[in-house]
């Protein structure tokens, strides 16, 4: 028996795992950022708070959202675009803030995609029975760029798929502090999120908190 299996890692199993070409979950990536970047979340949440948008079908999303960076995702009845405002506030987005460059770029690294600079981030926030459907990550202009997915708070199930919508998704458990990076072969895969089991996290209540880094312009 070894240490492992007494120090709650046992279960978690291999630190980095292949989950498609070009795609790779980092377990506990962000262990090493997380005394800067909960500070850092909160300041920007706090500027540009959470809210629930609309899709351009009229239909309230579950998840509620912010942005932070040089330009923000949003959806309301006109459609999905980034925006250099935050609509709710007038003002622009916060900024992104270091701690945040530094772990997306590092884990676009790890991942094999050197020289990752993103200019949005989306905050989501998923409160128990929230859930994000299957979709393809596509209004941004440069498809070249990976995408970075932070999980923090609650466990969620992450569903990946393929470039087809109707192709059977693999799932997988997210814990506080996975990263998951995809991009090249798999930049336009389909994935989503199943909706949140209740439970509460030491560090972040009840709920789970994802970002989302992008290439956006
Ligand atoms: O919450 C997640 O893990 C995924 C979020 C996502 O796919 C998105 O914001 O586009
Ligand atoms: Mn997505």
């Amino acid at each position: 028996m070894t240490a492992d299996l007494f120090d709650g890692t046992a279960d978690v199993g291999p630190a980095e795992q292949a989950i498609a070409e070009g795609a790779i979950l980092l377990r506990g990536f962000v262990r090493p950022f997380e005394h800067d970047l909960l500070p850092a979340l909160h300041a920007a949440i706090e500027q540009s708070p959470f809210r629930h948008m609309q899709t351009p079908g009229g239909h309230q999303m579950s998840v509620a959202m912010t942005n932070c960076g040089a330009v923000g995702w949003i959806t309301d009845r006109s459609g999905y675009r980034y925006d250099a405002t935050d609509p709710q506030t007038g003002q622009a987005w916060p900024a992104m803030p270091d701690v945040f460059l530094l772990l997306a770029r590092q884990a676009a690294t790890r991942a094999g995609f050197g020289g990752f600079v993103p200019d949005a981030c989306l905050i989501n926030r998923y409160e128990p029975g929230a859930r994000m459907s299957l979709h393809q990550d596509r209004d941004e202009r440069d498809f070249s760029a990976p995408i970075v997915s932070v999980s923090l708070g609650l466990p969620a199930i992450f569903l990946f798929g393929g470039p087809k919508r109707a192709d059977k998704p693999l799932r997988y458990r997210l814990q506080h502090g996975d990263v998951v990076v995809w991009g090249g072969p798999s930049r336009l895969f389909f994935h989503g999120v199943a909706p949140l089991a209740d439970g509460d996290h030491a560090a972040l209540g009840r709920k789970r908190i994802n970002l989302t880094f992008r290439k956006a312009r």
